[in-house]
């Protein structure tokens, strides 16, 4: 068992203090720009109070923010507050199901429901939403959402910063480039080496 902060206060960040508490941590706040009525946790100040001194006894940080598009901003805060010397352990939420040989990033997250199998590798800072599956030999790379319900079938690869929408499917091999963002409910069919905004069955590219 862990004293955990949360970065962000938003709705991603209630759901990771649930995983957190439900695993036996302690959540003793978080930070964000602004304090939240919803979150349970108490409210720390905004990130200069984990940057700046006196230092927080607590080291172990989990990311609280979400993602709905392809920006970076999280993974560079995740780099900058590891380089203040905190940790961001792994976190797979007690009712996810994560196979031995999956290996995950820091500040990665898998939320209840979620199931990661054999021979998968997730990259830093990645979300794997509720009942998502990311199915054998896949591999993410930094700050990718799988969003709640999306399917990603064996072998598939999803570059950086990838946004996977709720319930799209990937169908067994393909590979999306990096900084893409899959549609909710859109199926794809074939590789993707273009950034860009992808909807649709098959999917294609609208922007
Ligand atoms: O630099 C930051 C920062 N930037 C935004 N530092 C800190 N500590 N917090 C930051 N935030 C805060 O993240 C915002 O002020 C806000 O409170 C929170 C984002 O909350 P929001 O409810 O807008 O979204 P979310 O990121 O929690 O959830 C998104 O992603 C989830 C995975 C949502 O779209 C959800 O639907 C989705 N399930």
């Amino acid at each position: 068992m862990s004293d955990f902060i949360i970065v962000g206060g938003g709705g991603h960040a209630r759901v990771v203090h649930d995983a957190l508490e439900t695993l036996g941590h302690r959540v003793t706040g978080y930070t964000d720009p602004d304090a939240k009525g919803h979150a349970k946790a108490p409210y720390l100040g905004t990130d200069a109070v984990l940057i700046g001194a006196p230092r927080s006894p607590v080291r172990d940080l989990v990311l609280g923010i979400g993602k709905v598009s392809t920006s970076p901003g999280r993974l560079g805060l995740l780099e900058r507050l590891e380089l203040s010397g905190y940790r961001f352990p792994v976190i797979h939420a007690r009712g996810s199901i994560v196979h031995q040989e999956v290996m995950s990033g820091i500040g990665t997250v898998t939320m209840d429901g979620a199931v990661v199998v054999t021979g998968t590798r997730l990259g830093r800072a990645c979300i794997v939403n509720t009942n998502a599956t990311v199915d054998h030999d896949c591999r993410l790379g930094d700050n990718v959402h799988v969003a709640t319900g999306a399917i990603l079938c064996g072998g598939v690869s999803v570059g950086d910063n990838g946004m996977i929408g709720a319930g799209a499917t990937l169908v067994h091999g393909v590979r999306v480039c990096a900084d893409c963002v899959i549609g909710a409910g859109a199926t794809v069919v074939r590789d993707i080496d273009q950034p860009g905004i992808y909807v649709g069955t098959p999917a294609r590219r609208i922007k």
